[in-house]
């Protein structure tokens, strides 16, 4: 259950009401059960659409917003069945759900016929095809029954919209409860990279060091990882989705992680790379100095009026002067950004929004092609890196196999960039220590 009231969660869909047309009706399927195997589900979480509105979290529910004359939130659950619930948990059921969520009206999720005619009695549909093979068959279905019906009333079909724009657009903006939650979460993944510091030592397994980080954020009370953990060390540091985690921890290799706990939803992302034997070699120290510049560099451009692109073009001229420097690039910093020449060794871009979802709703540029511009409640991550993998060729220095990435978790102030993941020591001194 979330720790926001469900007056939050109404103050949303009304949000949405307001942006919705006259004569239109969202409809919206939740996450449905996933089998592992035979009888066995893989571990529920609600879509985070259908939580962002809803807040419930029951498999195969259905949710329809009206706005027609009055404006409706109808909600289809599981139906409520003791003999069942002895198995899978309890379910609130139809006439509870109606008050503790807020619904106008509530059914069992196999009364669909509940709400089709409905849906075809309004010009719009906010739906987004494709996303649900229940909702879809049920739309397609009621298409045909409105084509046989259409040559006497003569009104046509009714238009089928993505609601994407519109909530994604919502999501974007976070209010002051929701960057509460998001600290927590980011709290919380804090203590966790610290426990993870303290205790790593050459022999161990990365997922030794993922266990001692995630243990430390159950005992702080977050029941689930944002995404699944890189616990990575020397040149797997090099593979940005790396999540095997299974190599031991050697003397001189680097160990990266990228994790973030979740609480009632919200992720953290957050990453750190230190020394396995607490010392920086001077090659790793050559970059990782380069990184935490940039990233410290790319944080000061996360203000309101910029766009999206200025913290990575930032981050990218700062770590393309320092490949420069240490002769790793010999070209002009106009040719090597133009040519993409950085591109072996920065392969990912700076940025991406955070939320309910890790890379969380928006867009990153508008229909003209226009970067986003930042505003007051969005958060994004900052996270340059360097590696010097399997693409990294030539490199005269003893780089190899090196891997770094320093990411941070921005909130976008009007009083300037507000670092809530500044906590998470990132200074070569007090990550020797
Ligand atoms: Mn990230």
């Amino acid at each position: 259950m979330s720790k926001l009231d469900q007056k939050h969660f109404e103050y949303r869909r009304n949000k949405l009401f307001k942006n919705m047309e006259d004569n239109s009706v969202l409809i919206l399927g939740g996450e449905v059960e996933k089998a592992r195997n035979n009888d066995v589900n893989f571990e529920f979480r609600q879509d985070s659409v259908f939580w962002y509105l809803s807040g419930l979290e029951e498999p195969d529910a259905l949710m329809v917003m009206l706005k027609k004359d009055s404006e409706q939130y109808i909600l289809f659950l599981q139906e409520k069945k003791i003999e069942e619930e002895v198995w899978t948990g309890y379910k609130i059921g139809t006439d509870k759900a109606k008050s503790f969520y807020l619904a106008d009206h509530s059914y069992n999720n196999h009364e669909t016929d509940k709400f089709m005619d409905l849906l075809f009695s309004c010009e719009r549909i906010y739906y987004n095809l494709g996303s649900s093979k229940k909702i879809d068959d049920l739309i397609f279905q009621g298409l045909e029954k409105f084509q046989r019906t259409k040559s006497r009333s003569g009104t046509p079909n009714p238009m089928i919209i993505d609601p994407s724009i519109l909530i994604d657009r919502l999501r974007l903006i976070k209010t002051k409860e929701e960057i509460n939650l998001m600290q927590k979460a980011i709290d919380i993944t804090a203590e966790g990279f610290r426990k993870a510091i303290e205790n790593t030592s050459e022999g161990l397994y990365e997922y030794e060091i993922q266990e001692i980080m995630e243990k430390e954020f159950r005992m702080q009370g977050a029941k689930r990882n944002g995404y699944p953990s890189i616990v990575a060390s020397g040149k797997n540091a090099c593979i940005l989705h790396y999540v095997s985690n299974d190599k031991k921890l050697e003397n001189n290799d680097l160990i990266l992680i990228d994790a973030g706990s979740e609480w009632d939803y919200y992720s953290a992302d957050i990453t750190r790379t230190w020394p396995v034997n607490g010392r920086f070699s001077s090659e790793q120290k050559d970059i990782y100095q380069l990184v935490l510049e940039a990233n410290s560099k790319a944080i000061e451009e996360c203000k309101v009026g910029n766009t999206i692109n200025e913290p990575h073009m930032k981050a990218l001229t700062t770590m393309v002067e320092g490949l420069i420097d240490l002769k790793v690039l010999n070209e002009s910093v106009e040719e090597i950004i133009e040519q993409r020449l950085y591109f072996p060794f920065y392969m990912h871009s700076t940025s991406h929004w955070l939320g309910l979802d890790v890379h969380d709703a928006g867009n990153y540029k508008d229909l003209e092609d226009n970067f986003t511009k930042l505003e007051a409640g969005m958060v994004l991550t900052i996270e340059p890196g360097l590696y010097f993998g399997d693409m990294a060729q030539n490199i005269t220095k003893n780089y190899k196999n090196i891997g770094i990435r320093i990411e941070d978790d921005i909130l976008i102030d009007r009083s300037g960039p507000i670092n809530l993941s500044k906590d998470i020591p990132k200074e070569i001194t007090k990550l020797e220590k």
